[in-house]
């Protein structure tokens, strides 16, 4: 038996890299991971993004590591997880967070920006876990968590290209676990609901009038916790699949969702 339940849930010395980290859902986990007791590292495209990122974990008091990298290019990224492994020390924990959207009906969408969708949000997770995964066998086991979405379950119009890259991230989640497991490594996955963040800050504008954007009332209504989601609602299960507490959980993927996947939606008055 567990000897001490709220020791399994820390991140005490671990070393965290949570990619597209300087806003939003990767930002919120990897605060929370510090909390936890992790170092932190991030990455982002551009070295103003770096200071930005830099600039708000200090006033926080979070002494995070940022590098540049696009998580596209394998060459940036292996170069990156070299530096981490002499500069901070051997990775114990991925996210892969760093992820695009474009909302554009199928048959208007290009060739060219289906793939750049898939891109990011379905190669990044592949080219970052690859990098990572040696290092974390020689050192014994690691935890990889991979930001999923409703689309990893649902259509929906306008998002075939996130829809088919967040459907893929779950199968590369199932088979990182079937591949790597015997090596003492979890990867899981984290679907979030609709959490306000820029990237669904179009969805949530207000009318010209005051009145609530369709797309806001439209999730409020299909959400039975009657809400968007904050991404304080994803720090919890974060941590849980960062830490030792789920270490026989392996290839699952955990919605956070106020309970959008598990409802038919509002029946009629
Ligand atoms: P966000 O606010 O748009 O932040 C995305 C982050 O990824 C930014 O820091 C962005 O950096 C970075 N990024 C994008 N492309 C990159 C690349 N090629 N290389 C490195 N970094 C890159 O998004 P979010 O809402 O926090 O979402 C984070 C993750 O959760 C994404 O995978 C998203 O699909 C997923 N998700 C979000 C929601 C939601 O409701 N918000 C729900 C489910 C899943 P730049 O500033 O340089 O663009
Ligand atoms: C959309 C949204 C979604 C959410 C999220 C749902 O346009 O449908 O942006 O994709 O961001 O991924 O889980």
């Amino acid at each position: 038996m567990t000897k001490n339940i709220t020791e399994s849930f820390s991140l005490e010395g671990k070393i965290a890299l949570i990619t597209g980290a300087t806003y939003g859902i990767g930002f919120a986990l990897a605060t929370a991971y510090a909390a936890a007791g992790a170092k932190i590292i991030f990455n982002d495209r551009n070295q103003e993004s770096i200071d930005k990122g830099l600039a708000a974990y200090g006033k926080l008091g979070i002494e995070a590591h940022g590098y540049i990298c696009d998580v596209t290019d394998e060459v940036a990224v292996n170069s990156m997880v070299s530096r981490i492994e002499k500069e901070v020390g051997t990775i114990d924990i991925l996210v892969n967070n760093a992820g695009i959207i474009k909302r554009i009906p199928m048959v208007d969408m290009s060739a060219d920006e289906f793939r750049q969708v898939i891109d990011v949000d379905l190669n990044g997770p592949f080219i970052v876990s690859k990098s990572v995964i040696p290092g974390m066998i020689k050192k014994g086991g690691g935890k990889i968590i991979n930001i999923c979405s409703m689309m990893s379950e649902l259509g929906r119009e306008t998002v075939s290209a996130y829809a088919a890259a967040k459907g893929g991230l779950k199968m590369l989640t199932r088979n990182i676990a079937s591949e790597y497991g015997k090596y003492n490594i979890q990867c899981n996955g984290i679907g979030p609901g609709y959490i306000a963040t820029p990237q669904t800050a179009l969805l949530r504008e207000r009318q010209e009038d005051g009145a609530r954007h369709p797309f806001d009332s439209f999730i409020v209504a299909k959400t039975p916790a009657e809400r968007w989601g904050e991404v304080e609602d994803l720090e919890g299960p974060a941590i849980f699949l960062a830490s030792k507490a789920s270490d026989f959980v392996n290839g699952h993927i955990l919605y956070v969702d106020g309970g959008i996947l598990a409802y038919i939606g509002k029946q009629p008055e």
